[in-house]
């Protein structure tokens, strides 16, 4: 994989805390980088204590590497090291220590929900772009209240709950705005999106992600997953509508001009090319 680089961003995310500039030749912890001075930073809001936050490390000794009571603290690319207490960024320097806006030490683990249907004309025909002769495939997109970017619409594995659980609440709360419907609308929406949810749906990748929010002793991890509606006939039909940390929600085209936040858009890329779609 390439070196991380949204994790070594100026400004770290919501704040004015400069990271240390780490080079390209210091990013692993196996080179050595003698000046290294990182910023201590953990948010205000981590630092005061909400439940999906871990306690400051010292009192408090998770279990790292492991399943720690419901919080899964294993990452999924291997053993991470611990220093002195404090689990180690496997993809090496950020240039910042603590946590930063992250609430768990070590893995923060995520699921994204990449939704997908084919480009087709007003008679239902698929749309091949011009250049590369290839169909052209669409995804669900949202724009994070957090920074403006378009991602896709993933969020935080909440402890004990399976992936594939996460999955689903995120593409409903994000895309389709659930946490603001009646218990019946939910209703309506569970059984509209159960049928796409429960097909065979391809794992586009699993570890780590390049996100901006890492630091030296917190990063994010995540399982991303495609479903794809082939006939154009199931979620393709559903009103998006944004919702949670969603500012706005749409369908939107898959090509190698894309810009989205973290490492998405190599996530894109990796469907683009499985399904035999236009990329370049
Ligand atoms: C990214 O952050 C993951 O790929 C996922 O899309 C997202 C989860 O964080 P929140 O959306 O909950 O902030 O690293
Ligand atoms: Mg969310
Ligand atoms: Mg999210």
């Amino acid at each position: 994989p390439p070196l991380h680089s949204n994790a070594r961003c100026r400004l770290y995310p919501g704040s004015d805390v400069a990271r240390w500039p780490v080079p390209n030749e210091g990013v692993s912890w196996g080179s050595a980088c003698p000046q290294y001075s990182p910023v201590r930073y953990t948010a205000p809001a981590v630092s005061s204590g909400p439940v999906w936050a871990d306690p400051e490390i010292g009192g408090f000794c998770p279990k790292f590497n492991a399943l720690d009571n419901a919080v899964d603290r294993r990452s999924h690319e291997g053993t991470y090291r611990v220093e002195n207490g404090y689990p180690l960024n496997p993809h090496g320097r950020t240039g910042i220590t603590g946590r930063g806006l992250l609430g768990r030490w070590g893995p923060n683990h995520a699921a994204d929900p990449i939704i997908t249907r084919w480009k087709r004309d007003s008679e239902g025909r698929k749309v091949l772009h011009p250049g590369s002769k290839n169909p052209i495939l669409q995804f669900v997109s949202i724009k994070r209240k957090d920074c403006g970017e378009w991602a896709i619409p993933g969020g935080m594995v909440d402890p004990g709950e399976r992936v594939s659980v996460t999955l689903r609440r995120e593409f409903g709360e994000e895309a389709l705005n659930a946490l603001q419907k009646t218990k019946e609308q939910r209703e309506t929406l569970k059984q509209q999106i159960t049928e796409l949810f429960n097909s065979p749906s391809f794992q586009v990748y699993k570890g780590y992600v390049d996100d901006p929010r890492n630091t030296d002793n917190a990063w994010m991890e995540t399982v991303a997953v495609n479903y794809h509606d082939a006939s154009g006939s199931s979620v393709a039909q559903l009103p998006l509508e944004a919702g949670d940390d969603a500012g706005k929600v749409a369908w939107v085209e898959i090509d190698s001009t894309l810009r989205l936040y973290a490492s998405h858009a190599r996530f894109l890329e990796i469907i683009a090319r499985e399904r035999g779609a236009h990329w370049e």
